[in-house]
């Protein structure tokens, strides 16, 4: 079927993007003995559900940090998903509570907004002296005219005595949020880490790069790698403070959670720094078990990790059998941002369900890899879809669940489809062990609610059906 999608006859572009895995391996709708394509350009005309790289760098990298000024430059549009949209929670919600704009109107792009945007960055730091510093994100308005943002930073930073960082995420940069989160790296990079020293025994210090704390994430697994005997120095960039990135340089280890938004910055530190890191995923039994030990193993703590994950799997395994026995069997459809994509099909077969499409948003070469490696002989899988093509998987294959985001839940609902967000989550956390059963409960929730019962009617009646309604009344 994924050779001939119905929305698709008019854009014969999107057919390199869609594939199978047949005998083990990539297998192309359009024939082509290429791998699938991805990581290029939309198709003008496709309705893609990507975003612009001033999303990937302010929303997903830069936007966590909690206790620094988030300042877009632009008019105030760009401003529009700063609230409500990713819960990168952390322990103070200063960073969730306000947002700030130079709010560029029509006499300011014609005249330039350099003077604005100083204004604006000395106002907001006087009117919250306790911000660490401000983060400064360009627009493609902004870029377009020509505002030198770099060097009002500059100025701003003598002005308030705080770190300015300016990120060139103008949104038109890449071809989808991805590249944002590169120069989210970059920019930190550069701008912060290493300038300050930290305090305390660094011998046992990681530092968890690529994850945000998406409704608390990170307090599932924290305190296992704290009992393991490691110190957590910083987290790239979830609940984090900007001090703390700046001392990040003196981690003997990072350890990789989402290898798409954050490999960029653990490679920079190796390449100045020598810093070794690790990939793993925080996800699931088996790769959360994997990454304390690929950890312990890093400092010699092997035994006391082998108890941890004992005592974790006993306390976890009479609710896991319970959800096993629900949910075995289960065919689930996942789209994601990326890894997300690929991590969780292991999850999703640890509780004995099986994926049979998987599709990411913005997703490169290696992350497809590892989609083609784990999805099963069959599976369809798809980069960049948009939501004609969703709708059409949801249809045609009639997964028993769809793992998505809030852009596609409705779409979800209204065909009768029971759905889990995977973005935001629907309860959550999602990672570590408990998350894991946090995951099974809402996954189970979804399944078993009685409102599918009472699902009568086609909210989306064919021709046919619409005629025959019309002769009945
Ligand atoms: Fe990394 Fe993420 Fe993801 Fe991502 Fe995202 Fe996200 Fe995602 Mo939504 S950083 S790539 S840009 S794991 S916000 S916390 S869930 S699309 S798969």
């Amino acid at each position: 079927m994924s050779g001939c999608f119905r929305c698709n006859l008019t854009i014969p572009e999107r057919q390199s993007h869609i594939a199978v895995k047949k005998g083990g391996k990539c297998a192309r709708s359009d024939g082509s003995a290429e791998f699938i394509e991805s990581n290029t350009r939309t198709t003008p005309g496709d309705m893609t559900e990507r975003g612009c790289t001033y999303a990937g760098c302010r929303g997903v990298v830069g936007g966590p940090v909690k206790d620094v000024i988030q300042l877009t430059h632009g008019p105030v549009g760009c401003a529009f998903f700063s609230w409500g949209y990713r819960p990168h929670v952390a322990d103070t919600d200063f960073h969730m509570k306000y947002t700030f704009i130079s709010d560029m109107n029509e006499t300011n792009i014609v005249f330039g907004g350099e003077k604005r945007l100083l204004q604006s960055i000395v106002e907001a730091a006087q009117e919250f002296p306790d911000a660490q510093g401000v983060f400064v994100y360009n627009t493609c308005s902004t870029a377009l005219i020509g505002d030198d943002g770099r060097d009002v930073a500059k100025q701003a930073e003598a002005l308030i005595g705080k770190p300015v960082v300016f990120f060139e995420c103008e949104g038109f940069r890449g071809v989808s949020q991805s590249a944002g989160h590169h120069v989210g790296n970059e920019t930190i990079f550069k701008h912060l880490v290493g300038s300050e020293e930290p305090v305390g025994d660094t011998s046992t210090a990681i530092n968890i790069i690529g994850d945000y704390n998406i409704k608390n994430d990170l307090r599932t697994f924290e305190p296992l790698f704290e009992e393991l005997g490691v110190r957590i120095l910083t987290r790239f960039t979830g609940n984090v403070s900007v001090n703390d990135l700046k001392s990040m340089h003196r981690a003997r280890l990072n350890v990789v959670h989402c290898q798409r938004s954050a490999t960029y910055i653990a490679e920079m530190m190796h390449d100045k720094y020598g810093t070794p890191y690790i990939d793993v995923t925080l996800f699931g039994i088996q790769a959360m078990s994997a990454a304390l030990r690929k950890v312990a193993a890093f400092f010699g703590l092997e035994a006391k990790a082998e108890e941890i994950i004992a005592r974790e799997l006993g306390r976890m395994q009479s609710q896991l059998d319970y959800y096993r026995h629900r949910l075995s069997g289960k065919r689930i459809f996942i789209y994601q941002g990326a890894p997300r994509a690929w991590h969780w099909i292991e999850m999703f077969r640890e509780l004995g369900m099986e994926t049979i499409a998987a599709a990411t948003t913005f997703g490169h070469q290696d992350d497809y890899e590892k989609i083609f490696e784990r999805i099963q002989e069959g599976g369809l899988v798809i980069d960049n879809p948009n939501v004609l093509e969703l709708e059409e998987v949801l249809e045609t294959y009639k997964p028993d669940l769809f793992v998505s985001g809030n852009k596609e839940k409705y779409v979800a609902y209204k065909l009768g489809v029971p759905f889990v967000n995977g973005h935001t989550y629907d309860t959550g956390p999602y990672a570590g062990f408990s998350g894991m059963l946090n995951f099974a409960r809402d996954i189970d929730r979804a399944l078993t609610s009685p409102v599918w019962k009472l699902l009568h009617t086609n909210a989306r009646p064919v021709p046919e059906q619409l005629h025959a309604l019309s002769d009945a009344t």
